[in-house]
């Protein structure tokens, strides 16, 4: 699939998201703890869509012509900050402001933050949101783009089938959703809380066209989010298969790091782990 990415641009994500895994752990280990392995897991989505398939501009975060994109599964907001901090959206050093009082930096996503669209933290809402624009970007006949990312444990939400209809009721082809579909939620595996397979059955159900890829191979997703719509008329709909605690290995496909603080060993574990695979990788 790499293949079809140029090689360079391949090379660039790969890099970005690496950097971005290194400024997380050390964001999140030195506010005290939190969303470890839902963060790991959105961020290669993250870095391909912010290093090159979003039309945005960081240095004027409101631009009227921008695409835009919502964080629905709102407790990967230090994952997104990593990335908006690194595309130039504010200094990385914003980030060390998370235990101050009125920091724009939290364990949820805020508008106080630059680039961020859309406040959540609340499971459910980001689609419904995220259709609302797509329509009123239908309405005034603008080019621009929504995309939104769901988590799979979310979408046991019934609110995300509601917005999942409204989009194929209104002919969404402006809309893109994504699934992180790492099969773990709050503290069980998907399919134990509620079973979500045939998973791409249900969208295709709802009226979407869907598409699978690997949500850590930046080629796979790459070439998912520029093929985007999938089918004149239809919205979009990506299911990520990807891994929580991806690149840490003590919080890889673990229940156990959903959220929680790090040991200051457990921290530099961690970093030491990530700069060895950055090593590889180049
Ligand atoms: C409406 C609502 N119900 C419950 C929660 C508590 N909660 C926070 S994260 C989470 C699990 C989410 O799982 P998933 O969407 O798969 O997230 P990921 O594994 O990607 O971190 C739950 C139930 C919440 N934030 N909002």
């Amino acid at each position: 699939m790499l293949s079809e990415a140029p090689e360079q641009v391949a090379e660039m994500l790969r890099q970005k998201s690496m950097e971005a895994r290194l400024l997380l752990i050390n964001t999140l280990h030195e506010s005290g703890g939190g969303h470890y392995g839902g963060c790991l897991s959105e961020l290669d989505i993250l870095a391909v869509l912010y290093n090159g398939i979003l039309n945005i501009r960081p240095d004027d975060p409101e631009w009227e012509g921008r695409d835009h994109f919502i964080l629905s599964k709102g407790h990967g907001a230090i994952g997104l900050a990593s990335v908006l901090a690194l595309r130039g959206f504010f200094p990385r050093e914003v980030l060390k402001t998370s235990k101050k009082l009125d920091s724009c930096v939290g364990w949820h996503t805020t508008i106080k933050m630059p680039g961020i669209e859309h406040p959540t933290g609340s499971l459910g809402h980001g689609l419904s949101v995220a259709v609302g624009l797509a329509v009123a970007k239908k309405l005034d006949k603008k080019q621009s783009r929504v995309f939104v990312l769901l988590g799979d444990g979310e979408c046991d939400e019934g609110s995300v089938w509601e917005g999942a209809m409204a989009a194929s009721k209104y002919r969404l082809d402006n809309l893109v959703a994504i699934v992180d579909r790492n099969g773990i939620s709050y503290d069980s595996r998907t399919e134990e809380v509620m079973p979500l397979e045939p998973f791409a059955d249900k969208w295709k159900a709802f009226g979407w066209a869907v598409r699978s890829a690997d949500g850590h191979s930046v080629g796979d997703l790459w070439n998912a989010f520029s093929a985007v719509p999938f089918e004149a008329g239809k919205p979009s709909v990506v299911i990520a298969s990807t891994i929580k605690g991806k690149g840490v290995s003590f919080m890889e496909n673990s229940v156990a790091w959903h959220a929680g603080p790090t040991t200051d060993e457990q921290y530099r574990t961690a970093i030491k782990e990530l700069q060895k695979r950055a090593e590889v990788a180049r």
